[in-house]
């Protein structure tokens, strides 16, 4: 059987985790309009018949580093790198950027690698595809180039035709009905961070953090006591502010994902702190669990 590691990197936004979250059948990874939501590696695992894919997501690659927050989000984007059998960079269909060509230049020799080019959907014209598939040759051999749409479904059993080839022979790493390697807190949290982004303007997602402060099983129910650090006071009032609306609509909508990636009735609990200058103090990242 064909089984093996496939990192998924890119600049951020080109919708990595979406393509993720495709390709595995659930939704692992969290997505949204603003660049910069993943910020971890997220494992995800799909077995099929004749092969096991581990899909490695990352955080979108930056060319800027702000924080040591960034550096650790594109310390996972190498790290992952280094160690999977095949890299798949993902591209946007619509609009090349300088960043595309600083993830093609952090291929390591000696891999595989595809070039995924994604958003096609947003394309009428098949010769800017095409365009866009010269362009990226020339930077890399890439041994397939693979339009696809994460939104609508289009050639994904084309690219994973294109992956399986290219992973090694062998028994596979995981037992076949695994989805990933982070544990329901870990998942509960980032839930709860996609709303966040999903749901507040542009400031507040990048200074905001999820820490989940309890976590207990009680029968069937998953009761989950959740606090959202945010950089600044006015970030605090802005979430809870009139009245609590967006808190309850974050909270909701947070815990409706989690019944259906748990598959059970969840009890979420939300509460905001402020906590100045998380993503630049090395220990609290630490606890936060990045490397
Ligand atoms: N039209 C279209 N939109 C897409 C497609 N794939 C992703 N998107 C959208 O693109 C945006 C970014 O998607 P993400 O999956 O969060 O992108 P990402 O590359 O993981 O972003 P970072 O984690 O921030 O690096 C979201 O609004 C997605 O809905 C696609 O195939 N077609
Ligand atoms: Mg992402």
């Amino acid at each position: 059987m064909h089984s093996g590691t496939i990192a998924i990197a890119g600049r951020p936004n080109v919708g990595k985790s979406t393509l993720l979250n495709r390709l595995v059948g659930a939704k692992l990874s969290i997505t949204s309009r603003k660049a910069q939501t993943t910020r971890h590696r997220i494992l995800g695992v799909r077995t099929d018949a004749n092969a096991q894919y581990v899909f490695l997501d990352t955080p979108g690659f930056q060319t800027k580093h702000r924080n040591a927050l960034n550096k650790a989000m594109n310390r996972a984007v190498t790290d992952a790198l280094a160690s999977a059998d095949v890299a798949m960079v993902v591209v946007d269909a619509v609009g090349w950027r300088a960043e595309d060509e600083a993830v093609i230049a952090l291929l390591p020799q000696g891999h595989p690698a595809v070039l995924v080019i994604n958003k096609a959907d947003r394309v009428k014209n098949q010769a800017e595809l095409l365009a866009l598939a010269e362009r990226a040759s020339k930077l890399a051999d890439f041994a397939a180039i693979v339009p696809v749409s994460a939104k609508t479904g289009k050639n994904e059993d084309l690219l994973l035709g294109a992956l399986a080839k290219h992973l090694p022979l062998g028994v596979p790493m995981y037992e076949p009905d695994t989805l990933t390697d982070r544990p329901e807190r870990f998942l509960a949290a980032e839930l709860i961070r996609e709303k966040v982004f999903r749901l507040s303007g542009e400031e507040i997602p990048y200074g905001c953090e999820v820490v989940i402060d309890k976590f207990e099983l009680d029968g069937k129910l998953r009761r989950i006591l959740a606090t959202i650090l945010v950089d600044r006071p006015g970030h605090k009032s802005i979430l809870v502010g009139s009245g609590g609306e967006k808190m309850k609509r974050i909270g909701t909508e947070a815990r409706q994902d989690m019944e259906q990636l748990f598959g059970g009735k969840v009890f979420l609990e939300l509460w905001v702190k402020v906590k100045g200058g998380w993503a630049d103090n090395a220990s609290m990242l630490r606890t936060l669990g990045y490397q």
